[in-house]
């Protein structure tokens, strides 16, 4: 079989398992596209712009592993980069390709349209190189294979973005067959001495206490070591909580979760047995100014062991070149058949957690529409099979409140924190995972940067249910910092989905202003089938989580921070 630039890179994006890939069209990437439509593993998705564009691979690499997005030249690739600075913190292998000038106008001094104005084409590439881990411009077919390989092996082993950038003549160019996808794939295995030495250490600094638990982070599924996180919490039986963009990386209905710990936004009595333990594994944990709430709430110092994806720090010792999945599993071995390390669990049925909640009071029909109401609906719908995305804003603090029954999954982007990721992300996700009940929670602010992605979920027929939080505003920012900024135009939210209909589509759009409205709309929105489904819930502006107003205010005050007097 004969090969293009093209075909190959489309080769081998079947090869690590992209079946779809996003796609917006421009004069710099259209004969890459038709290059593509020739691989029959791969189906081609376009999306509105190109910020969606990154976001929708982004939102497939969740569910998926790796994600694409093919996009054109400076004015398509300068938005998706947005995406892909997303995908750098939020640990996710997304790769960038971008259509670039006719190879033969790089150094001829031609200005070109779609470019600054001047005869300089590398500052996207340069741009691009800050904020993936391999980056590489693609002018000649004769390195395009080696260019390809690296970038793409690098991104799958590192789970950070790659930036791949071909020249709009050389896409179609004849290029050399690829290689076996294992030389791709290959990943080098944890150094065996680093590995044992870390292993000792981290075990013995379990031994060394009485009360440890095991906390969990947002790069934990990046490292592959959800499984293994399980093992070591079956072979320690110690209490396990999970940060709030981890929510889900550990099964919550496992006997020894205890719940979300992010400060005062904590799950009930969590806080209460941090610090009470003695010891806390931290496993793939992100502490920055948000999940520290203001940097107030910081496990760190002797009392940590930090186990993170690509280095492990335990007293004075640290270790790198080792998987975070061989350590745990190292670990699990270890503690197999010892005496469980269980205090914390005891502790923590005995200061009453784990205490089912009591069943929340019927609502009143005829009554407005409360958050509250809203909480307990969405609770009401999460099956095993559910994927809730919880946006910035009181979603996150909604989302972070629901139980999750095992195989339940969330996805944040509290790392990055675009508002407006979700929508583009979840189309991505249920790309991938069309099966599962994918559900958005997204506040008003948020949908009005990226809502036409809800266009392209009607024209794929994805069965989305998008619960629309109108609020009237930027309740988050408002707790943060109040102004006339955080005032939203309102939009007819509901009606919106008519006009992304026209003729042909299956969406459908609701309104919700009163408890009843709310599960008369729920009930359509089980049964409806063909497209998705925006539920506009409206709600008084002030009518947000507790956890959201104590946050908020801590991390106003962080933020508000004098500058220090050198
Ligand atoms: O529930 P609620 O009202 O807090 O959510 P909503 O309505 O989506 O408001 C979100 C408000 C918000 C802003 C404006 N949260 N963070 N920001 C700052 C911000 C601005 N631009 C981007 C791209 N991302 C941001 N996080
Ligand atoms: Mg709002």
């Amino acid at each position: 079989m004969s090969y293009t630039v093209g075909t190959y890179l489309a080769e081998r994006f079947a090869q690590i398992g992209i079946k779809h890939h996003f796609a917006v069209a421009g004069d710099y990437n259209l004969v890459l596209l038709d290059q593509f439509l020739l691989n029959k593993e791969s189906t081609q998705i376009y999306c509105s712009n190109e910020l969606n564009c990154g976001f929708a691979a982004e939102g497939y690499a969740r569910a998926n592993g790796v994600g694409a997005a093919i996009v054109t030249f400076s004015v398509g690739a300068l938005s998706a980069l947005n995406a892909i600075g997303g995908a750098y913190a939020e640990n996710l292998p997304v790769i960038l390709v971008s259509g670039s000038p006719n190879s033969n106008d790089y150094a001829s001094g031609h200005i070109l349209h779609h470019t600054i104005g001047t005869p300089d084409y590398d500052y996207q590439l340069r741009i691009a190189r800050e904020l993936t881990c391999a980056a590489v411009s693609i002018i000649s077919a004769e390195d395009a294979p080696e260019k390809i390989d690296y970038a793409i092996a690098t991104a799958l082993r590192e789970k950070k973005p790659a930036y791949i950038e071909i020249a709009c003549n050389v896409a179609g160019q004849p290029c050399r067959a690829p290689g076996p996808i294992s030389a791709v794939l290959n990943e080098r295995p944890s150094d065996a001495a680093t590995l044992k030495a870390a292993v000792a250490a981290v075990a013995k600094f379990i031994e060394s206490r009485e009360k440890p638990v095991i906390l969990i982070g947002s790069k934990l599924r990046a490292a592959g070591a959800e499984e293994a996180a399980v093992r070591l919490a079956d072979a320690l039986g110690c209490s396990v909580a999970t940060m709030a963009a981890a929510k889900s990386f550990f099964p919550e209905d496992h006997p020894c979760y205890v719940g979300t710990f992010w400060g005062s936004a904590s799950s009930p009595k969590v806080v209460d047995l941090f610090n009470w333990a003695d010891g806390i594994l931290a496993l793939a944990c992100i502490f920055n100014d948000y999940s520290t709430e203001g940097w107030n709430v910081w496990p760190r110092g002797e009392t940590v062991a930090n186990a993170d994806k690509d280095i492990i720090t335990v007293g004075n010792q640290t270790f790198n070149g080792i998987h975070l999945r061989d350590l745990i599993e190292g670990l699990t071995k270890h503690f197999a058949g010892k005496a469980k390390k269980d205090a914390t669990m005891v502790e923590y049925k005995r200061i009453g957690g784990g205490v089912a909640p009591v069943a929340p009071a019927k609502a009143d029909k005829a009554a407005n529409l409360t958050r509250e109401h809203i909480q307990n609906s969405v609770q009401s719908i999460i099956t095993p099979q559910t994927t809730i995305f919880g946006e910035t804003g009181d979603s996150w603090f909604n989302v972070n409140r629901m139980k999750l029954p095992g195989g339940a999954r969330v996805e944040y982007e509290m790392q990055w924190g675009h508002i407006g990721w979700s929508v583009p992300s979840i189309f991505g996700y249920a790309t991938a995972r069309p099966e599962r009940r994918n559900i958005l929670m997204v506040g008003d602010g948020s949908f009005q940067l990226t809502a036409q992605e809800v266009a392209q979920m009607i024209r794929n027929n994805q069965e989305v249910i998008i619960f629309l939080i109108n609020n009237d505003g930027y309740t988050i920012e408002v707790q943060i910092h109040d102004g006339p900024y955080n005032n939203v135009k309102n939009w007819d939210y509901a009606n919106i989905i008519n006009t992304f209909n026209a003729t042909d589509g299956k969406g459908k759009g609701l309104r919700a202003t009163t408890n009843g409205e709310l599960d008369e709309a729920i009930k359509v929105a089980l049964s409806h089938k063909g497209g998705p489904i925006l539920i506009e819930c409206v709600i008084p502006r002030d009518d947000c989580t507790s956890e959201l107003i104590s946050w908020g205010r801590h991390v106003a005050a962080t933020n508000s921070r004098p500058p220090e007097k050198k």
